[in-house]
């Protein structure tokens, strides 16, 4: 992937973080997508919530499938491990990836046809299994990489640049995924760095499979009049359900909220989400409610954004499968490698 690095340019009064790190050490080459793509806006939430979390850049692993939202983990953390893979295969390259190590943070990047389309198997299965990890759809509608086709979650009516009127249905991503049992389901706007900064932050700090929507227009072939996946279109229609207040775990609760109207979630790591409902009962803890809920809004022509859905309790990946504590590569090869003999051994009891 072709990449230009960035040059290194730090203020001496940069606010720094508790490992002494700026934003700047956050950052990764410099972006060759399309002036003014959401992608690049999502970049920028992430690097803000990482170094907001303290995380060690060597700590992070980055994984993208194919299209301009894959190129995205080019754009932040120089430092930390990267697999870009194949188009729809960034689940599975994460899934084994964190079989084999469960003491990194695996970040996956995906597109609306990454995910949607030839990545859509991949997609549920990783869902299914709570595989922990933050997986962002940077969702606008297109394939923007191929140069804007409509993608599998195009709205019905939403017009293509040439003037060309989608008829198919779209696959709704959230839904999907909570249909599925994910544990943590949010969707957001690229246009809104207040919201999802401290979505990502909450996604990066659960423990299973964290799904985030992100509406990312793409500026080049679907931010016209008649596109549903449009800048305009998607401030008019947001409707926040919850507004989503991430304290990590040493950081002390403000009151800065009315009490009553505000509900507390605790996270596997101590830390906390505060949830302030926007005028509505809302519950996201109650799947089935949270399902109807959005369901009515989107008959509304309404895209509910903010932390959808939460479950704080269910098993992962490794507690499911009783994996090995230890990354396997610190584990004792010599001791625990069964040798060829009991390679045969272990052949013979398939035969
Ligand atoms: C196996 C395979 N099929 C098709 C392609 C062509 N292709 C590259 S990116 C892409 C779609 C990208 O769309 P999306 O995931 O929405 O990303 P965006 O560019 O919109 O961010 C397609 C069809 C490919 N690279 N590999
Ligand atoms: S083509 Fe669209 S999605 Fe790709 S970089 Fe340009 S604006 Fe972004
Ligand atoms: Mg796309």
């Amino acid at each position: 992937m072709s990449y230009i690095k960035k040059p290194v340019a730090r203020h001496p009064s940069m606010p720094v973080n508790r490992l002494g790190l700026s934003v700047r050490d956050y950052e990764g080459s410099m972006s060759t997508l399309c002036a003014g793509c959401g992608h690049d806006s999502v970049t920028a939430a992430l690097i803000q919530a990482f170094f907001e979390l303290d995380v060690e850049p060597h700590r992070v692993a980055k994984l993208s499938g194919i299209g301009c939202s894959s190129k995205t983990p080019t754009y932040f953390i120089s430092e930390a491990h990267g697999f870009n893979s194949v188009h729809g295969r960034m689940p599975s390259i994460a899934t084994g990836a964190n079989a084999a190590n469960r003491d990194l943070l695996y970040v996956g990047i995906s597109g609306d046809g990454d995910s949607l389309s030839i990545g859509l198997g991949q997609f549920c299965h990783a869902v299914r299994r709570n595989v922990n990890m933050l997986y962002l759809l940077e969702n606008n509608g297109v394939y923007g990489l191929t140069k804007g086709q409509f993608s599998a979650s195009a709205d019905v009516g939403s017009k293509s640049k040439k003037g060309e009127v989608n008829r198919q249905g779209p696959i709704d991503a959230v839904s999907v995924a909570l249909t599925l049992g994910a544990t943590f389901v949010a969707r957001s706007f690229s246009g809104d760095k207040e919201q999802l900064v401290p979505l990502l932050m909450a996604a990066l700090r659960h423990r299973g499979f964290a799904f985030i929507d992100v509406i990312s227009p793409c500026v080049t072939f679907n931010d016209h009049v008649g596109s549903t996946k449009s800048y305009a279109y998607t401030r008019a229609h947001m409707h926040e359900v919850i507004e989503t207040d991430f304290v990590p775990i040493r950081a002390e609760i403000k009151a800065d909220y009315d009490e009553g109207t505000v509900r507390s979630v605790k996270m596997h790591d101590g830390s906390t989400l505060r949830l302030r409902k926007v005028g509505e009962e809302y519950d996201p803890t109650d799947r089935a409610a949270v399902v109807d809920h959005l369901e009515a809004l989107v008959q509304k022509g309404e895209v509910p954004t903010g932390l959808l859905y939460v479950s704080e309790s269910e098993v992962d990946m490794h507690e499911f499968n009783e994996t090995v504590a230890t990354p396997l590569v610190h584990l004792p090869f010599e001791d625990l490698c069964p040798g060829s003999i009991g390679l045969e051994e272990v052949q013979k009891e398939w035969w």
